[in-house]
């Protein structure tokens, strides 16, 4: 937890800035397995995290943004309970130390909300993303579950997007941490990677750095994988062989629970050959040239597209697209080897905020949302302020069903040389992420340095 005035802070910033009405917090429970004692790893709803700070499951929470009060929801476990899960800080004394003075059980929070939908109060509420908030909020407003987003607050989305899109030094510091680990575990997966290994071994060594570094957890699913070409490939059970590359899309949490996402793609056998060489350069080239452009103000579409130029401009260097890069990218021809987006906000979520609607978050009256193929799969598209924290992660990939497609298809073949392609049907796929922090009048790279050029990944190769 931070010191309990940032969360009060917080909470007072979002309650000066409602109308009327209550605002209601439903913290996470536990999710169950397979069965309800057998659980996932607890993870708290990352809105409450923000702004009651508690890490338990079963609580919820409301603002009453009229009189100012506050009341933090939840029941302390009797001796019993406490058998099976050791002792437990009373939650009053957990309030304490998020600065709320009223703590009710977890039974009264539905008559208080019965009693303000009866006077015609305001309920403001958030998207549900599990089922069980789903159908308390169905219950609340007398709708079926399918119904309940027509309830959803749009100005208390607002506000929350703005409040957590600026992050502060605190929040960088977290983001940082993390970040320590993750380059820990990507340097680790460069030296340990094999001609012969399984991708397993490399994707359980990364675990364990993670978890034996004390990060909390690793902030998603992580991809490892010979088969980078297959954007969220979850599988590690290939064994990887001289002559592939590995892509390694992974990030571990901070203790408060902030994440990071790093991807590097290095060769099995240590040394990139020419052709790899090749295609790594022109995605280092456009992400580097992202990076450059990066500051308050710009549009981050317009960052994603001058990436996108230096992508065709590199593949109408190397004899595998022709024309005018402008043009290429204009069309999205350049999309079948780069079809998703530039990056995305980076904080108590990998995607952060993306609960509360990508287009909320990403994009806005100014920037709406391209219905491309390519373009609108960029989940940030909006003009980027200082402190927000994005990630920058283009990529190269050569993916042979949607090539197969495209090329029955004859698409943009005044752009693509499908004829070529065909010596690159093995290739698989580059990506190079990092975590950017939007500065004042530009962008810095969070995190300590993580091997990135080509001499730098095959010296850590090597190690
Ligand atoms: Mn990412």
């Amino acid at each position: 937890m931070f010191a309990a005035k940032v969360y009060r802070q917080r909470r007072e910033d979002l309650r000066r800035r409602m109308d009327a009405g209550l605002i209601l917090f439903l913290g996470n429970s536990e999710s169950p397995v397979n069965f309800a004692d057998n659980c996932y790893p607890f993870r708290q709803d990352s809105c409450f995290l923000y702004y009651w700070g508690l890490d338990r499951p079963d609580l919820a929470a409301l603002i009453d943004v009229d009189a100012g009060g506050e009341i933090l929801f939840g029941d302390d476990l009797d001796s019993v309970a406490q058998v099976w899960t050791g002792p437990q800080t009373p939650l009053a004394e957990q309030a304490e130390a998020v600065a709320v003075n009223t703590v009710q059980p977890l039974a009264a929070l539905a008559p208080k909300l019965e009693q303000a939908r009866v006077a015609g109060r305001p309920i403001h509420v958030l998207p549900p993303y599990r089922d069980r908030h789903r159908l308390i909020l169905a219950r609340l407003f007398d709708l079926s579950p399918e119904a309940v987003e027509m309830q959803v607050s749009e100005p208390l989305l607002a506000i929350i997007i703005a409040q957590r899109s600026t992050k502060t030094a605190a929040e960088i510091a977290e983001i940082e941490a993390a970040l320590a680990v993750t380059r820990e575990m990507h340097i680790d997966a460069m030296a340990a990677v094999r001609p012969g290994c399984p991708e397993y071994k490399i994707a359980a060594r990364l675990r364990g750095r993670c978890y034996a570094a004390g990060a909390a957890e690793l902030a998603f699913a992580p991809i490892l994988t010979s088969s980078g070409e297959v954007l969220h490939n979850p599988h590690h059970h290939q064994t990887l062989q001289n002559g592939q590359l590995v892509l390694n899309d992974s990030g571990a949490v901070s203790r408060r629970h902030y994440a990071s996402d790093i991807t590097r793609t290095f060769p099995v056998s240590g040394r990139f050959s020419q052709k790899q060489a090749e295609i790594y350069t022109i995605v280092l080239d456009a992400q580097l040239r992202a990076i450059e452009l990066l500051r308050p103000g710009i549009a981050f579409r317009e960052v994603h597209l001058a990436a996108m130029e230096r992508i065709a401009t590199g593949m109408v260097g190397l004899g595998l697209m022709r024309g005018d890069p402008v043009e290429i990218v204009a069309k999205g021809a350049h999309a079948l080897f780069m079809p998703h987006g530039l990056g995305h906000m980076l904080g108590l979520d990998v995607h952060d905020m993306e609960n509360l609607g990508e287009d909320r978050v990403g994009y806005s009256n100014a920037v709406p949302r391209s219905d491309q193929f390519g373009l609108s799969a960029l989940r940030l598209g909006r003009e980027l302020a200082e402190g927000f924290v994005v990630t920058v992660e283009p990529g190269l990939y050569f993916i042979p069903a949607l090539i197969a497609q495209w090329r029955k298809e004859g698409r943009f073949s005044e752009h693509i040389r499908y004829d070529r392609l065909d010596a690159y049907v093995d290739f698989g796929g580059i990506r190079i992420e990092d975590d950017l922090h939007i500065t004042a009048t530009a962008a810095r790279v969070l995190g300590p340095p993580i091997p990135k050029t080509i001499s730098d990944v095959e010296a850590a190769c090597a190690q």
